[in-house]
């Protein structure tokens, strides 16, 4: 079979105001360049499963509405798409399926509802696509595709994982490549719809495995930037003080997400740095304890650590690591003052670059579950909104229009050129300090 892997590859927000603000700000304009050339890595790995005999083509779509005629003669369409971008790919699935060729789709959004994904496509895959994409390939050769390939349940076992197909990309359009070790998050987060929508446990993939990916990335990429795309990188310390003893001498520069706790770790820490790490994208999610209580479903994590935020970011910084602080705004009990309350610990802390974003109900969290049933969404199924950047249900101490607002104000203060180059002149003054330090203390 010919196959189609197609990638909705956009990056979306509704709000006009904040798009018209985004193409003049410096920072945030870096931030999106950065990451809006990231390719699927769920299909690339599904195009790694597929046994030879078939043919397989990687493309990417940021806008099918602009797409007059779409790329032709396949026995079969596979669409990934995330909530924002759902609507567009539902209409690219229809347009296949109505010219008669097989259409599959899967995501999280549709192991989040499959029941309304299937009424665009040929066939629905639910969950982790590597337990079902063998099945799918052999139905649809015999043209018995059925509605819903289930896969939610059955978990896959990360030690199985192909090395993803980075040979079908034209590597020179992007900037960073995606190298995933685990998926899952012990902490399970209220908001989170990461891979914690697709799997009920934290796994890993084997250091080895992960080593071999990185290798295929280096015969393709003589020194690439890689971002571990994972929900939480270093929840097990040991395995990553192992993995990056490896990467040392590879000459990759790399980001993850992570949270607190890798500031506690100095060895790791230096490992990290020696290894290549430039950054590590944190979610501190609020500068005040407001809004942490009961952010995770099962323990307060975030909020027992709330007092060692500060430490901890000088301590990773003056590592010569840049921390990416993110902040979800309008959690519950914030206030109108938590714009100022972000700045402020910004400046404070001298973040070397940070990022905002607005509480989101994704379908399939628990927080859709319960703004649902507190009746604060304002339009249940408008996944459009699910952009991270648009406001979409009521908070409990300001009006949608309030923190919609406040957001893009904060985001002028953030984003602007003077504050943008204090953060990284402050970052770099901070480091000279501390080499000048360590040669003293040397
Ligand atoms: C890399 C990345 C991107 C890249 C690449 C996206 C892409 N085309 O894959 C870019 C920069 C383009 C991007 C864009 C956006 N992103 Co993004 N992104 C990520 C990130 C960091 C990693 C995702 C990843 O690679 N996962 C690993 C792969 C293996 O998992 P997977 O894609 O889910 O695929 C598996 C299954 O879902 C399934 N599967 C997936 N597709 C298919 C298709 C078929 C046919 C089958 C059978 C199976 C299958 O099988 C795969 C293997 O098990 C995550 C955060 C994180 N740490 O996870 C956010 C994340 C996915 N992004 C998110 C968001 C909100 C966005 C944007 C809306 C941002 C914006 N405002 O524009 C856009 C939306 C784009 C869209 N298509 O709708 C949310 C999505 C939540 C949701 N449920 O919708 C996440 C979880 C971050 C968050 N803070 O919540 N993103």
């Amino acid at each position: 079979m010919r196959i189609a892997l197609i990638a909705m590859s956009g990056i979306r927000a509704c709000d006009e105001e904040l798009l018209r603000l985004g193409l003049t700000l410096p920072g945030f304009v870096e931030r999106s360049k950065t990451i809006a050339s990231l390719p699927s890595l769920g299909l690339l790995t599904l195009a790694a499963l597929t046994p030879e005999k078939h043919q397989v083509e990687y493309i990417e779509i940021p806008d099918p509405a602009k797409e007059e005629r779409l790329p032709e003669g396949f026995d079969l369409v596979a669409i990934s798409s995330y909530s924002a971008q759902i609507g567009e790919a539902y209409d690219l699935a229809k347009r296949y399926r109505d010219a008669g060729v097989p259409v599959v789709i899967g995501g999280p959004h549709v192991t989040a509802l499959p029941e309304e994904a299937g009424r665009f496509a040929s066939a629905v895959a639910a969950g982790e696509g590597e337990v079902v994409w063998e099945q799918i390939l052999v139905d649809c050769e015999q043209g018995k595709l059925k509605p819903v390939y289930d896969a939610r349940g059955r978990e896959f076992d990360l030690a199985q994982a192909p090395v993803p197909r980075f040979d079908l990309l034209d590597i020179s359009k992007y900037n960073r490549l995606t190298v995933q070790t685990s998926r899952g998050c012990p902490h399970q987060c209220e908001f989170c719809a990461s891979s914690v929508v697709l799997t009920s446990a934290y796994k890993q993939k084997p250091a080895a495995k992960v080593l071999q990916e990185i290798d295929k990335i280096l015969e393709l990429w003589e020194h690439p930037f890689l971002e571990f795309a994972d929900d939480n990188s270093f929840v097990n310390k040991a395995y990553w003080k192992e993995l990056l003893g490896k990467l040392g001498g590879k000459k990759i520069r790399w980001f993850a997400e992570t949270d607190l706790s890798v500031s506690e770790d100095e060895k790791l820490l230096s490992l990290m740095r020696r290894s290549g790490c430039a950054q590590v994208l944190i979610g501190l999610e609020s500068p005040v304890e407001t809004g942490l209580r009961g952010l995770e479903l099962r323990s307060d994590w975030k909020r027992k650590r709330f007092g060692r935020y500060k430490d901890a970011i000088r301590t990773i910084q003056s590592h010569g690591i840049t921390v990416n602080g993110c902040f979800v705004l309008g959690l519950d009990g914030h206030t109108v003052e938590i714009f100022d309350e972000v700045f402020e610990f910004v400046r404070e802390t001298g973040l070397y670059e940070v990022q905002i974003t607005i509480l989101t109900a994704f379908p399939g969290t628990p927080l859709y579950a319960r703004l649902r049933k507190e009746n604060r969404l304002l339009q249940p199924e408008a996944w459009e909104k699910c952009t991270l950047f648009d406001v979409n249900y009521r908070p409990t101490h300001m009006t949608p229009e309030e923190l919609a607002d406040g957001f893009r104000k904060l985001g002028i203060r953030l984003y602007s050129e003077e504050f943008t180059n204090w953060r990284r002149n402050n970052f770099k003054s901070i480091l000279r300090k501390h080499r000048a330090q360590e040669r003293r203390s040397a």
